[in-house]
């Protein structure tokens, strides 16, 4: 049932585990990864607390024995704070990359990344805010995070992480040919981070993921509409999208996805570590993805695939990515973790 093997049920087995590759099991269960719900409840008591500043000073104090309390210099106390751990996602994510290449150009030795996944970090953010606890972790924009949290990227000054990012779709060679219907409606596909956002904060507050993304094309029916102009539908042909399971890209793959229903396509999701998406999609294993973050982020993955596949160009810009963390940390700056 699932086409791509046992390298794809190894890389994903959590997500893909007990459900095959359909749209629908493959995003549902990446949201109960996420724990929706319960990160969405606890987000509000954090944003609270945020709010007071009062209440958090106070928390850190007493969990720090004062030591934040001089302010922004508490660099060596964040480290000992934190274990010395930046809260990564999957390993085989760019940011993963990029913050390893960080730990490096800001001499971050003492430093670990944990690898997990955006669902886990999401979690362990929202539990640290909860609590008025410092984290830091891989984060990006557009994400629900900064919407249910208050964040903010720490300053690369060395820019590791790049400028702002645009998030580009691929199709497989041969895809004009064969699906010229599909192919158009991908290459004309653009929209905002507000419309991603749309989606994803619908889907972090407990809407099924096919519904928020379903919600949004009936708000955005003009908007549709240029992209499907002139297309023609077609009976029932099947197509495959290829993802990874981080939540900007379930939002966007459910929405296109059904853009691609409702023109009489049989689309399938398959969700994916980031180098088996980029690579199904060069074999021509699968026919399109809209999750290729470029041109920093997923350089490594164009290098290695992307001869064999085509650029259908930017689907979103000004994207970022980058060290997160709460507002209420004194720090600034990668610089700070030094
Ligand atoms: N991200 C979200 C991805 C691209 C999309 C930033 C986690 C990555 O780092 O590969």
């Amino acid at each position: 049932m699932n086409k791509f093997g046992l390298a794809a049920s190894l890389s994903l087995g959590l997500v893909i585990a007990g459900c095959g590759a359909e749209e629908d099991n493959a995003g549902n269960n990446a949201a109960d990864n996420a724990g929706g719900n319960n990160a969405a409840e606890e987000n509000n008591a954090g944003e609270n607390n945020a709010a007071e500043n009062n209440a958090g000073e106070n928390n850190a104090a007493e969990e720090n024995d004062a030591a934040d309390n001089d302010g922004g210099e508490a660099s060596g106390n964040v480290g000992e704070e934190l274990d010395y751990t930046i809260t990564g996602i999957d390993a085989g994510a760019g940011i993963m990359s990029a913050t390893d290449e960080a730990v490096e150009t800001y001499e971050l030795s003492d430093w670990d990344v944990t690898a997990s996944s955006d669902a886990a970090m999401t979690q362990a953010l929202a539990d640290a805010v909860e609590n008025e606890e410092p984290i830091i972790v891989t984060g990006w924009t557009p994400h629900w995070k900064f919407s249910s949290f208050d964040l903010k990227f720490l300053e690369d000054p060395e820019g590791v992480y790049g400028e702002a990012e645009d998030i580009h779709t691929f199709a497989r060679e041969g895809l004009e040919e064969d699906m010229p219907e599909a192919y158009q409606v991908l290459d004309n596909f653009q929209w905002s981070e507000e419309d991603m956002g749309e989606i994803m904060m619908e889907i972090q507050d407990g809407t099924d993921e096919v519904e928020a993304a379903r919600n949004w094309i009936d708000n955005n029916e003009d908007t549709v509409a240029e992209w499907t102009d002139g297309v023609e539908e077609v009976d029932g042909e099947e197509i495959s999208l290829v993802f990874v399971a981080w939540d900007s890209e379930i939002a966007s793959t459910n929405m296109i996805a059904l853009v691609l229903e409702d023109l009489g396509y049989d689309v399938s999701m398959d969700p994916l570590e980031a180098n088996f998406m980029f690579q199904a999609v060069s074999e021509g294993e699968a026919d399109a993805m809209v999750a290729a973050w470029l041109p920093l982020t997923h350089e490594h993955l164009v290098e290695d695939y992307g001869d064999s596949m085509e650029d259908l160009g930017a689907n979103l810009e000004g994207a970022r990515t980058g060290l997160v963390v709460p507002e209420y940390m004194d720090i600034d700056s990668i610089e700070d973790l030094q």
